[in-house]
C-alpha cells in the first residue's frame, strides 16, 4: 500500500491545512506532504489536480481522496478510535465535536476580517496595533465574542488549559489558527482569552508548525510572505 499524501497550503497563510495536519498527527497517520503554495497563477490548477473542491488540505489514503478537514479527522478516528484525535470519555467527545463543527461550519467574518498570516506581525504605532480598526469589520467583534465564550466555557468545564482540558484533541486543532489571528493583528481580548490563545500558540504542534512557516518565509520571501493580509 502507498504512503498516503497529505496535500497542504502555504503554512503561512493556509489556515484549514493547519488543521488537517494537526488532524494526522493526532491520529497517528504517517503520510508524505506535499505543499502548493497559494495565490499563484497555477495554484488553481494544482489544487484542482488533487481536490475535487480545488482545495487543500487533501489527505490520499486508500485509494480515496478526503477533501476536508473534519472529514479526515473523522476518518483518523474511525481507523483508530483510541487516537488522540477525540477525547476517550463519551460525553467530552461529543462537546468536543460541537466545538470543532461550530467552528468549521462558521466565523467566515472573523477568517476574512483578520485573514491568517503566521509570520506576519502588524506594526505598533502610538503604542497600539495599527490594525484595531479590524475589529470593526463586519461580523469580527461579533464572531469574535462567541468564540472567546466557547473558549471560556470549555476551559470552565474541563480546567484547561486546552478545550477538553489537559490533552490537545481535534477541537483543539481547529480553534488554533483561529487563536493565532489575534496574535497577528495584535489584538487584547480578555485576560482568560489571552491565556487561552498562549497556550494554543506553544502547544507542540503549532510550534512545530509556526516553524515550518517560518522557514517557508525563507525561502519563498519574506517581502512575498508578508504582503499576503
Ligand atoms: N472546509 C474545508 C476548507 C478548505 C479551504 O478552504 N482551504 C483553503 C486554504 S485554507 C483553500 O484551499 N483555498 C484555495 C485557494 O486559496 O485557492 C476544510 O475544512 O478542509
Amino acid at each position: 500500500m502507498p504512503k498516503p499524501v497529505l496535500h497542504l497550503g502555504s503554512a503561512w497563510s493556509s489556515s484549514w491545512s493547519v488543521v488537517g495536519w494537526m488532524a494526522c498527527r493526532l491520529g497517528g497517520l504517517e503520510v508524505e506532504e506535499r505543499t502548493i503554495f497559494l495565490s499563484r497563477p497555477d495554484s488553481p490548477a494544482k489544487l484542482k489536480a488533487i481536490s475535487p473542491s480545488g482545495r487543500v488540505p487533501a489527505l490520499h489514503v486508500e485509494g480515496m481522496v478526503l477533501w476536508d478537514s473534519l472529514a479526515i479527522a473523522e476518518w483518523l478516528w474511525e481507523r483508530d478510535p483510541s487516537c488522540a484525535i477525540w477525547p476517550q470519555h463519551a460525553e467530552r467527545r461529543a462537546y468536543a465535536r460541537c466545538l470543532a463543527a461550530e467552528v468549521h461550519s462558521h466565523f467566515d467574518d472573523v477568517r476574512n476580517g483578520l485573514p491568517m498570516n503566521l509570520v506576519k506581525r502588524w506594526p505598533l504605532r502610538d503604542g497600539l496595533p495599527s490594525n484595531v480598526k479590524l475589529m470593526n469589520r463586519p461580523g469580527v467583534r461579533a464572531g469574535t465574542e462567541r468564540m472567546e465564550a466557547m473558549w471560556r466555557e470549555a476551559r470552565r468545564r474541563y480546567g484547561g488549559p486546552y478545550l477538553l482540558g489537559e490533552t490537545f484533541c481535534f477541537a483543539d486543532a481547529v480553534a488554533a489558527p483561529m487563536c493565532s489571528r489575534y496574535v497577528t493583528y495584535g489584538v487584547e481580548l480578555a485576560p482568560d482569552s489571552m491565556a487561552f490563545i498562549a497556550a494554543q500558540m506553544e502547544s507542540p504542534l503549532m510550534r512545530e508548525w509556526r516553524a515550518r512557516a517560518e522557514r517557508q518565509a525563507d525561502e519563498v520571501g519574506r517581502e512575498i510572505v508578508l504582503q499576503y493580509p
